[in-house]
């Protein structure tokens, strides 16, 4: 279970049973670097699918993009050469590991906004138990302004309604209808902190958090007036994950890339937009 001493019989326990685990020292500072360049161009040369997620009166705020490893040279070679999609299979306990999308949240100093609770899987074009983000703080990050995660979440049952992020961005493109199976409304963790085992860590850059899809998942924010938060994530998917485009609306919603390069409902991920990055038959 070892990779180059990196992920452990620990990482992978830890993972299966509470829904995340925490990988430290995974990167190199170059690697780091070289990714905060890659979000630097990327906030002077925002692609079409960036929003800012939040606006605050005294002019805070956060800033989201995705799915733009293919203009961004540097996080093009961290998905494709680094080993995060090894880290990813190993954590996951799969066979082999395809990429998914990256994403940026960048928060300027001082942002208070913390991200809503929520489950990936619900809003994805794809539906599978091994679905796992990455989320990497590209520089150090307190315990209150890292994401946080309630433990053992990616195995409840229920089919939460989710958060309608266009209500944050009020983008037209980010609207989601309520679905018609998701019909138990989405507990208030917020609300009742004390009645869920909450997780979280302080992360020093070079660290990444690894967490089921559907785990319940939300915070980061809290920064301190000097204190900005660049954080890199990628999706990382193993062979049970499918291909499905929800009635609801998708976000980020992959159905036009997917159709456009031949896959749909019930396939695997696959081509050059999801290559396969890791085996362990390899
Ligand atoms: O960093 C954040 O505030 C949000 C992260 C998140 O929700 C995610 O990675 O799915």
């Amino acid at each position: 279970m070892i990779a180059d001493g990196v992920v452990t019989a620990e990482h992978v326990e830890q993972y299966a049973q509470d829904g995340v685990t925490i990988v430290r020292g995974a990167f190199s500072p170059e690697t780091i670097q070289s990714l905060v360049d890659g979000v630097d161009a990327n906030l002077a040369d925002p692609s079409e699918c960036a929003r800012v997620w939040n606006r605050s009166d005294t002019g805070h705020t956060t800033f989201y993009d995705t799915q733009c490893w293919q203009r961004t040279p540097q996080y093009r070679d961290f998905i494709l050469n680094s080993r995060m999609a090894e880290i990813a299979g190993r954590v996951m306990g799969v066979r082999s590991v395809n990429f998914f999308f990256d994403t940026i949240f960048v928060r300027s100093a001082g942002t208070q906004f913390r991200t809503p609770f929520h489950q990936d899987e619900p809003y994805w074009s794809v539906e599978g138990f091994d679905c796992s983000s990455a989320w990497m703080p590209l520089n150090d990050c307190e315990k209150r302004s890292a994401l946080e995660f309630v433990r053992g979440s990616h195995r409840w049952e229920e089919k939460f309604e989710q958060t309608n992020f266009g209500a944050l961005t009020q983008d037209e493109r980010d609207q989601r209808a309520a679905s018609e199976i998701q019909t138990v409304p989405f507990p208030d963790i917020e609300g009742n902190r004390d009645d869920y085992e909450i997780i979280s860590w302080d992360m020093a850059a070079g660290d990444v958090a690894i967490f089921n899809a559907r785990m319940i998942h939300g915070g980061s924010g809290l920064l301190r007036d000097d204190r900005e938060l660049k954080v890199f994530n990628t999706q990382w998917i193993g062979p049970d994950v499918k291909i499905t485009f929800r009635e609801e609306g998708m976000d980020p919603d992959h159905s036009a890339r997917m159709t456009e390069a031949g896959l749909g409902p019930g396939d695997r991920l696959g081509g050059d937009l999801y290559p396969e990055l890791w085996s362990n038959l390899l």
